[in-house]
């Protein structure tokens, strides 16, 4: 007998290829001498898609049979980058397709460069949940991703003149392949008017919330495969749309252009994702985006129950929500008043079955990113919650009067309301006293939440309190990214440690296997030869893959202190200049990474690393031993080529500042060494690789606070450290920016007369650090050594650790396995 795969979801070479001509023909409508390369990317993405839809039926269906609980992780960015290139790493027909694409005469990489990703995120908080995601799904762990399907997603950057300038995103303009629609499950949000009380047929006290406006959150639905598992999960994200009652009403009164107005306002809110990272803006339309969304996931969540006949009363049980920072907080006043309001349920039942749901991550210390909301702009919009929060506060109040008698400075430093001046709602502390869990991102980062931003939460709550160190997906970072490392590494060590990241400490064996450290060393070779080839194709400018690659890519920020790197360059060039035959090992800077466009500060310290750029990189006495390079537009799908091709990764925030960081874990996980100060994760990475593998700089978090305490003052450097005094001077002198001396004022200004981050203190250090990099990078032996036991040592770092870790200590779900039915 003949057996013939299925077209839909056969996974041999013959039948992908049938496949895709098939879809070719009849989605994208095109025979295949008239196709673009984008009808390819739309052919090949719904031939995956198909494979994708088998799992992910199954695995909703197995999920509902069994009512399995349930992780809902509420986020207001999802930064998830291309999917097709995961899709096929996951479902394990990665070498598979591209066979089948060589045979048809079309290449998988070029196909893979016309997927728009989706940048429905600003940077670490986003990207974290991405991969969040596909380890749960790899994790077989039963959970729903719940978002906003924002129209437009973090701006493209372009550079004009070494100046950042922000251009629309406009991901869906071909359509988005990954993506169905379910308008059937379609909820009403609503937003304004007054509450009404009144007294039920019970004789209960009810409260009746009369809205001025009513929004419909439409379903977007994305599957998320897991490694090699059937197990396929949902991302969820809401979409606004006007109701038709608003059309209806103004069309048949005849203002058909107010209609179109009302609705046109109410989609506006999830058009736009705003572009600030650590930084909260305090916009009316935020608010509204933030509540949008969570009491779209809320809905869901209570038609999930009721078609799996779950009583209400087990919401907690069936689900598990992790708010993902303070943007989702609204969730905990929603819940209760959908509980109390819409189910009748009374208070002390509902305040339970909430507490019992939320956990909380928080990833900032950073005073500017706490959210606050003030009352009156509150109130006016969210009527309901506000007076929800007073019974909240009423109760929590309370509480810490029986556990701290008389303290009254402690009840108005945690009340959830700040009523210090203009009155304010403070998100962080409705999310402590709402929830379960309280974590941090990094164990740094836990230990000073607990000394400083949450002290008194910690000392309420201590049993809320754990870490959760942060991880990355080794699929997408290492699998997909690194193809060439892959190979090597499976040749050795076999293919598990895609799923079980720790078994790279199997290759510590090899270290001193000259064969195998000379193949690790030709491979990170090639991949910057590769990354050279493509600057030359975008910027035309040559680098030396012989070169160190020294890389910072991240968000712009003072905190993240892409200035200090810059004054390194400088240092640089002007030993250079003093001395034009100096030694010095060639390096190759390049940065990359967004500024929000309000970012005054952020946006110069990208004009000056262009305008350092202009001049290092033309100047003859440096004989390109120098090269600096902003590479614009960083992104996912870019971040993925620069990790691989590093030699150095920059991770040299104020010690303190930066909550965990995941660039740095995706960076050792490629074999490019740190050069990072006692920060975030940087602290469990040189843990984990070791002090000798590391290159450790400047101040401690403590000695951070301490210098602070005790009145640091900038000029003490200045004057004292000749090199930095050259650097400042040689910028302010308008060196680089043809003899303006006014351009960079405000930055050097603000170094010597606040340095509120501290880049003078660390300086030295910094130098003196950057001076041994460019020692052992010449002795590629000792170097090649040290990067091979950053890759072995990384395991810890998968998110599948993370997520065991929140599995383990605060969700408590179980494994669900999927079979799939022929
Ligand atoms: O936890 C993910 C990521 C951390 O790795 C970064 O260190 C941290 O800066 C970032 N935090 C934010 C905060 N945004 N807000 N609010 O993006 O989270």
């Amino acid at each position: 007998t003949v057996r013939v795969e299925d077209d839909r979801t056969g996974l041999d070479i013959e039948t992908l290829k049938r496949a895709f001509l098939d879809n070719l023909f009849y989605i994208q409508g095109k025979f295949p001498e008239i196709a673009t390369q984008n009808d390819y990317y739309m052919a090949l993405a719904y031939t995956v898609r198909d494979r994708l839809f088998r799992r992910w039926l199954n695995t909703a269906e197995t999920y509902s049979k069994q009512g399995a609980r349930t992780v809902c992780y509420l986020s207001a960015e999802f930064l998830m980058g291309p999917h097709l290139g995961n899709n096929l790493i996951n479902l394990g027909i990665f070498d598979t397709v591209k066979q089948a694409m060589t045979e048809l005469g079309l290449d998988l990489d070029e196909l893979f460069e016309k997927e728009e990703e989706p940048g429905l995120g600003n940077g670490g908080l986003g990207r974290l949940a991405a991969c969040y995601l596909d380890s749960l799904a790899s994790l077989e762990t039963p959970s729903i991703g719940y978002g906003i399907r924002y129209e437009f997603g973090i701006f493209d950057q372009d550079i004009k003149d070494g100046w950042q300038v922000e251009v629309t995103d406009k991901w869906l303009r071909f359509g988005n392949p990954w993506e169905v629609a379910r308008p059937e499950w379609e909820v009403e949000v609503k937003f304004g008017g007054h509450t009404q009380a009144f007294t039920d047929e019970h004789g209960n006290y009810r409260v009746l919330w009369v809205p001025d406006k009513v929004v419909r959150g439409v379903p977007y639905d994305t599957p998320i495969s897991g490694y090699k598992v059937n197990s396929c999960n949902t991302l969820r994200l809401w979409a606004a749309e006007a109701t038709d009652s608003f059309d209806f009403d103004a069309f048949n009164a005849g203002d058909y252009s107010g209609a179109v107005f009302k609705k046109m306002e109410s989609e506006t809110i999830s058009k736009v994702l705003y572009p600030n990272d650590n930084m909260t803006q305090g916009k009316i339309l935020r608010l509204e985006q933030q509540f949008f969304f969570v009491s779209c996931s809320l809905q869901d969540m209570f038609r999930i129950l009721k078609r799996q006949n779950i009583a209400i009363e087990r919401f907690h049980e069936k689900f598990t929500i992790q708010l993902n920072d303070t943007h989702p907080t609204i969730a905990v006043a929603e819940l209760m008043r959908l509980l109390m309001d819409e189910y009748g349920m009374e208070w002390d039942k509902a305040w339970s079955i909430v507490t019992s749901t939320f956990a909380y991550t928080n990833h900032t210390l950073l005073p500017e990113a706490l959210e606050r909301w003030p009352i009156s702009l509150f109130g006016s919009m969210l009527p309901r919650h506000l007076e929800i929060i007073y019974e909240i506060n009423r109760h929590f109040l309370d509480d810490i009067r029986i556990k701290f008698p008389d303290d009254l400075d402690r009840l108005s430093r945690m009340s959830l309301i700040d009523e210090s001046g203009e009155r304010y709602v403070r998100m962080a502390h409705l999310a402590c006293v709402g929830s379960h869990a309280i974590n941090g991102v990094a164990a740094l980062h836990t230990k000073l939440l607990k000394q400083d931003v949450l002290h008194d939460f910690a000392e309420m709550y201590p049993e809320k309190f754990v870490n959760v160190t942060n991880g990355v997906t080794p699929r997408r970072f290492v699998a997909l990214s690194n193809p060439r490392l892959t190979r090597l590494i499976t040749s050795k060590i076999g293919g598990n440690w895609i799923k079980h990241l720790d078994d790279l400490r199997q290759l510590e064996k090899y270290v001193d296997d000259t064969g195998f450290c000379s193949e690790f060393r030709t491979i990170k070779h090639e991949i910057k030869q590769d990354l050279s080839n493509y600057i030359k194709g975008l910027y035309d400018i040559n680098v030396d893959p012989n070169s160190l690659f020294d890389i910072q890519s991240k968000r712009i920020h003072e905190y993240k202190r892409q200035h200090l790197n810059a004054l390194h360059i400088v240092t640089l060039y002007n030993r250079i200049k003093a001395n034009p035959d100096i030694d010095i090992t060639p390096r190759t800077f390049l940065f990359g990474g967004k500024a929000a466009p309000g970012y005054y500060m952020a946006k110069l310290i990208i004009k000056l690393i262009n305008s350092i750029a202009d001049v290092v990189n033309r100047d003859p006495d440096v004989r390109d031993r120098l090269k600096v390079l902003f590479m614009k537009d960083y992104s996912v799908k870019f971040a993925q080529r620069v990790y691989p091709a590093a030699d150095l990764s920059e991770q040299i925030s104020t010690a303190g500042k930066e909550a965990s960081g995941t660039g740095n874990m995706k960076f050792a996980m490629n074999g490019a060494l740190t050069i990072g100060t006692l920060d975030g994760a940087n602290v469990e990475i040189l843990e984990e690789v070791g002090a000798e593998n590391f290159f450790l700089f400047g101040l401690t978090a403590e000695e951070v606070s301490q210098k602070k305490a005790a009145g640091y003052n900038p000029q003490d450097f200045y004057s004292t450290d000749p090199e930095l005094k050259l650097v400042i001077d040689r910028i302010s002198s308008g060196f680089f920016s043809h003899g303006d001396t006014e351009l960079f004022k405000p930055l050097i200004d603000d170094l010597m007369y606040h340095d509120q981050y501290l880049l003078f203190a660390d300086y030295r250090s910094y130098i003196d650090c950057q001076d041994r990099v460019g020692l052992t990078y010449r002795d590629q032996d000792l170097w090649t050594r040290m990067t091979l036991l950053n890759t072995a040592r990384t395991g810890k770092f998968s998110s599948d650790r993370s997520i065991q870790d929140y599995i383990d200590n605060i969700w408590h779900t179980k494994p669900v396995s999927i079979d799939l039915k022929e």
